[in-house]
C-alpha cells in the first residue's frame, strides 16, 4: 500500500491503515455506485417515460448475488482487521518494559531502573511493552501516530500494549476514555530517540543533579506539576476538585477523621498524611476517596520538597 522506503512511525501502522483504507474504499465504492444507480432509476422510471408500474417478483439469481458478494466483502474486511490486530496481542520476549500508571488525571511512566517520567521517552527500533496500571477508574492510552490504543482497567491482570517505534520524533499521547472533570489534562508526548540519545537520558541521574541546583521549593513545585497535583488543587484560593493550597500551611483545618470531626493544625505531619493516607483526615466539605494515596509514587524526600513548596503559598 505504501512504498517500503517510507518508514512508519511504528510496526503497526501498516496493518491498521490497510484495514482502514480497505473499509473506507469499499464504503466509498458503494456510496458512489448506489448514488449513480439511484439517479439512473429516477431518470429511467420517471412517470412520463414509464407510465405503468410493474410488480417484479422473486429472483433467486439476484438474491444469491446480493448475499454472496456482501458476505465476501465483510469477510475480507474482517480478515484485514484481524491480521492487523492479531500481532498486538503478543509482545516479544526481549521487549523493554515500562510500567504506565494512569490516575485522575495524569500518566506516569516508570522504567526498569526506577527512572520516572511524565513524558514517554523511547529508543528507536526496540520493541517496548507498556504494562498498564489504572489506579482509580478506567483510562485508555492512545498514541495515534503508532496506531495503538488500549483501555487501562483497574485490577486487570496482564493489561498491556506493545509496539516498535520506528521513526525518531515527538508524538502525541493521551487518555481517550472520558475519566472525569480534568480528563483533558491526561495529555502528553512520546519522544522517540536514537538508541544512544535514549541511553543518555535513561542513565542520566541529572534528575537528582537538577534537584541539587534547584531550590527545594522549586523542586517541590516541579514534582507536583509532574505528578499532576494541580489538576485538583489550585494555589490561588479557588476551589477545584480539592481544596486550594493557598494559605494552607500553618493554618487550622476542619477535618473528618472516621466519624469524628476535629480541628487540626496544618503541619508537616498532616501534609505527609494527606499525601500517603488521604482518607484518614478528609477535609470538611470534600468527599472521601477522590484523592488516592501516593504511597510508592512519591518518596519521603519528594514529600519533604512538596512541604517546602506548600509553605511558600500563603
Ligand atoms: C484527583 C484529585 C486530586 C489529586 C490529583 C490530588 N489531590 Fe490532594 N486532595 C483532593 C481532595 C478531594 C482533597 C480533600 C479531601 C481529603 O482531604 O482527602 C485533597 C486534600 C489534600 C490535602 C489536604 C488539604 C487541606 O486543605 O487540608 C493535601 C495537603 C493534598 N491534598 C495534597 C496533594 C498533593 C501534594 C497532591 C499531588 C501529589 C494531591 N493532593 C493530588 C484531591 C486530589
Ligand atoms: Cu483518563
Amino acid at each position: 500500500m505504501y512504498s517500503s522506503e517510507i518508514t512508519q512511525a511504528s510496526n503497526f501502522v501498516k496493518g491498521v491503515d490497510s484495514a482502514f483504507l480497505l473499509i473506507l474504499g469499499i464504503s466509498f465504492f458503494f456510496l458512489i455506485s448506489l448514488t449513480l444507480v439511484m439517479l439512473w432509476f429516477i431518470y429511467k422510471y420517471n412517470h412520463k417515460r414509464h407510465p405503468r408500474a410493474v410488480q417484479v417478483e422473486g429472483s433467486t439469481r439476484l438474491e444469491l448475488i446480493w448475499t454472496i458478494i456482501p458476505f465476501l466483502l465483510t469477510m475480507l474486511m474482517f480478515y484485514y482487521g484481524w491480521a492487523g490486530w492479531k500481532p498486538m496481542g503478543k509482545a516479544p520476549e526481549e521487549s523493554m518494559q515500562v510500567t504506565v500508571y494512569g490516575r485522575m488525571w495524569n500518566f506516569l511512566f516508570e522504567y526498569e531502573n526506577g527512572r520516572k517520567s511524565d513524558t514517554l521517552f523511547l529508543p528507536k527500533d526496540r520493541p517496548v511493552k507498556l504494562n498498564l496500571k489504572a489506579l482509580d477508574v478506567i483510562h485508555s492510552l492512545y498514541i495515534p501516530a503508532f496506531r495503538v490504543k488500549q483501555d487501562m482497567v483497574p485490577g486487570k491482570e496482564n493489561n498491556f500494549m506493545w509496539f516498535v517505534p520506528q521513526r525518531e520524533g515527538t508524538y502525541e499521547l493521551f487518555c481517550t476514555e472520558y475519566c472525569g472533570l480534568q480528563h483533558s489534562y491526561m495529555y502528553n508526548y512520546v519522544k522517540v530517540l536514537e538508541e544512544e540519545a535514549f541511553h543518555g537520558w535513561y542513565a542520566d541521574t541529572a534528575l537528582v543533579a537538577e534537584a541539587a541546583v534547584e531550590s527545594p521549593t522549586a523542586s517541590g513545585k516541579r514534582i507536583m506539576q509532574n505528578i499532576g497535583c494541580f489538576a485538583c488543587h489550585s494555589i490561588d484560593g479557588s476551589k477545584l476538585v480539592g481544596p486550594s493550597f493557598k494559605g494552607l500551611y500553618g493554618h487550622s483545618q476542619m477535618v473528618v477523621s472516621g466519624k469524628e470531626k476535629r480541628e487540626i493544625k496544618v503541619d508537616d505531619a498532616y501534609i505527609r498524611r494527606s499525601i500517603y493516607n488521604p482518607n484518614d483526615d478528609v477535609v470538611e466539605g470534600y468527599s472521601k476517596g477522590l484523592m488516592l494515596s501516593y504511597q510508592g509514587q512519591l518518596s519521603e524526600d519528594d514529600v519533604k520538597l512538596i512541604i517546602e513548596y506548600l509553605k511558600t503559598i500563603q
